[in-house]
């Protein structure tokens, strides 16, 4: 009975064409939400004629059989991976997010989460394959006419032809949303106009000469309409001078998990109390770019943009960029920086000599012990780094500390031995439930590790800075029990203000008194936060964040999250669509969208400025 259906000669071609665009209307509905077919024929089909009409070109029948099937699985498995990434990231992956495949393989619980059922309807060609396969054994010779020479070059030619219009209409064409431009101008032509695009900018700006760094600093400040407090003006200036800088910056923690009760019982106790004693910044949001963890170091440590559509480390980690370590090492600090994964993860072999780390400790440090995901936990990290501040300490040489956490990482699994917060049975099997332990647990560490430095007498002397890294629940991965519950914990909808909001919290020793500090910031503005509290002066040097103690008016952007040129002032965030007008504004206190946001225009046009300058500026710095 399956004679019929037999695929041969050219309804292989035929077959393999309609799958494909199949394939292709399916991820376009999935990530756009579009079911236009007629545009997909438009933007995608050229393509598909072009690849299938060259197979078919090849006079080997064999060979043109055997290249079918994988070359339709490496569509498919380049449609598969559009759609995890865009499920994680929000934008549409380029060829340079590929090539960062690498990193996925120890986070491959992660992707599994990130996976929908629905996907494998992608792959339900192979399987019926498979079943005909098995089901019909003997192959007959070739009862079917193939596709004539004429009607293969007539696809061919068309197929061009569609392609080349299709770039051309679209190349000269800027659109701010990646994933409106990949709606656009078609999978594939994205893909292409992307590359391209990354070739011509990676072209070398000079290097800065003597004198024009003065001359950024004043772009920079003019941009941001900072006119500069003097220093012995501003309100806490010093009050942690020469104390130990120990940073912990936190692995997916959002700000709502801060004073968090669940039936009278606090999340995360201990960060509770740094909140009742330091500095509090509410209203701080993530600006990391592709390179996820690694861009908050990079942010946290430069008061720079991270690179727009790569890991700031895969690009800039060759160059000598001006940080805090290297400011701290001209008045006598050690700077140290612990991360239980391989320091290859993210490149950041390159990046911490980059940014003037004088050492790293890594994987190979910690050793493979009390795993926790993908890495030995929080707590054995603590336990085994103490030592190393203890012995600094003890030399009395002032140090430089930073902690990136890693047991909170997604998908959140603490063994169930290590649960601190006993939850309520309802957020059982919620990823919200796997979550709030996890912060717990992240909470449950650092207070040992405070103990610890409490005990040692080390307390007393270092600041330390508690931030998180980037998002950790996105509000469309939620399950609608998951969602209710959230909803009921934080008292209104989760939107994706508070998915990108996270903490920032100063414990100065010796202050008891409390503060929040309600300025609007970015992870941009922490380094500058930190230089005025430890009395350093920033005065000749380039960056664009600013003391969110002292500076309550701001205007920072963030890109690869959100659309290029997204921005966050006082008031609202705004993300560009094509560009500005159709863009969407929210209001940061309601989360509610604007429906007049046209005064706002100005800010648009001063964080391309800043993020040009920003880009030019890292472009511009010596290799090291
Ligand atoms: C591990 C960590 C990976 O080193 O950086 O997680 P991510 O960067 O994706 O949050
Ligand atoms: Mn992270």
């Amino acid at each position: 009975m399956f004679e019929k259906f037999k695929i041969k000669g050219s309804l292989q071609y035929f077959a393999f064409l309609f799958v494909i665009l199949l394939k292709f209307i399916l991820v376009r509905y999935l990530l756009f939400d579009s079911s236009d077919v007629l545009y997909t024929i438009w933007v995608e089909l050229g393509y598909i004629l072009v690849i299938f009409s060259l197979i078919e070109l090849i006079p080997k029948r064999t060979l043109k059989t055997i290249l079918y099937v994988p070359i339709n699985l490496v569509i498919t498995l380049f449609l598969l991976a559009l759609l995890i990434y865009y499920n994680y990231y929000g934008h549409i992956a380029t060829a340079h997010a590929f090539s960062q495949i690498g990193q996925v393989g120890a986070v491959s619980d992660s992707i599994l989460q990130l996976m929908n059922p629905i996907y494998l309807v992608l792959f339900m060609d192979f399987f019926l394959l498979i079943i005909y396969k098995l089901l019909i054994k003997k192959r007959e010779s070739n009862p079917v006419a193939k596709p004539s020479f004429t009607f293969i070059m007539t696809t061919l030619v068309t197929g061009v032809i569609l392609i080349s219009l299709n770039i051309n209409i679209h190349k000269n064409n800027e659109i701010a949303s990646t994933v409106l431009a990949a709606e656009k101008q078609g999978l594939l032509t994205y893909e292409i106009l992307a590359a391209t695009d990354t070739l011509t900018n990676q072209e070398q700006t000079p290097i800065l000469k003597d004198g024009e760094e003065d001359e950024l600093i004043q772009a920079i400040k003019s941009t941001k309409n900072i006119s500069p407090i003097p220093q012995d003006q501003r309100k806490q200036n010093g009050i942690a001078k020469d104390k130990n800088i120990i940073v912990i910056q936190a692995e997916a923690f959002q700000d709502f998990v801060v004073n968090l009760e669940i039936d009278g019982v606090e999340v995360t106790p201990f960060l509770n109390q740094l909140v009742e004693e330091g500095l509090y910044f509410p209203n701080v949001y993530q600006q990391i770019g592709a390179g996820n963890t690694s861009d908050a170091e990079f942010l946290f440590n430069t008061s720079l943009y991270p690179a727009p559509w790569t890991a700031t480390s895969e690009t800039y980690g060759n160059k000598a960029i001006p940080s805090l370590p290297k400011l701290l090492t001209e008045i006598g600090y050690t700077s140290l920086t612990f991360h239980a994964n391989e320091v290859t993860f993210w490149n950041r072999n390159q990046l911490y000599p980059a940014l003037g780390f004088d050492d790293f400790y890594d994987i190979r440090f910690f050793g493979v012990e009390d795993m926790i995901g993908i890495g030995p936990s929080d707590e054995h990290v603590y336990q085994k780094a103490f030592p190393e501040l203890k012995k600094l300490h003890d030399n009395q040489e002032p140090f430089y500390a930073q902690f990136v956490t890693l047991s909170s990482h997604h998908p959140f699994k603490i063994p169930e031995d290590k649960y601190v917060i006993d939850l309520p049975e309802r957020f059982e099997e919620t990823q919200v439930g796997d979550y709030i332990e996890s912060m717990s647990y992240t909470d449950k560490a650092l207070k040992q590790f405070a103990d610890q430095l409490k005990a040692e007498g080390m307390w007393e002397d270092s600041i330390l800075v508690f931030f998180g890294d980037h998002f950790g629940l996105k509000p469309d991965g939620l399950s609608e029990q998951g969602t209710a519950i959230l909803e009921e914990l934080i008292g209104h909808e989760y939107t994706f203000l508070d998915q990108y909001n996270i903490p920032f919290v100063v414990h100065t020793p010796g202050k008891t008194d409390g503060e929040v500090i309600e300025t609007v910031g970015g992870q941009i503005d922490m380094m500058p936060t930190l230089a005025n509290l430890m009395g350093m002066s920033l005065e000749n040097h380039v960056y664009f964040g600013q003391d969110l103690i002292n500076y309550p008016n701001n205007l920072f952007g963030v890109r690869y999250y959100m659309p290029y040129g997204s921005f966050y002032n006082d008031e609202i965030n705004f993300q560009p669509a094509e560009g500005f007008s159709d863009g969407e504004a929210y209001d940061l206190k309601t989360g509610e969208p604007l429906e007049d946001f046209s005064t706002y225009q100005t800010d648009y046009e001063r964080i391309l400025e800043l993020l040009e300058l920003s880009d030019n500026y890292m472009k511009s710095l010596p290799a090291r």
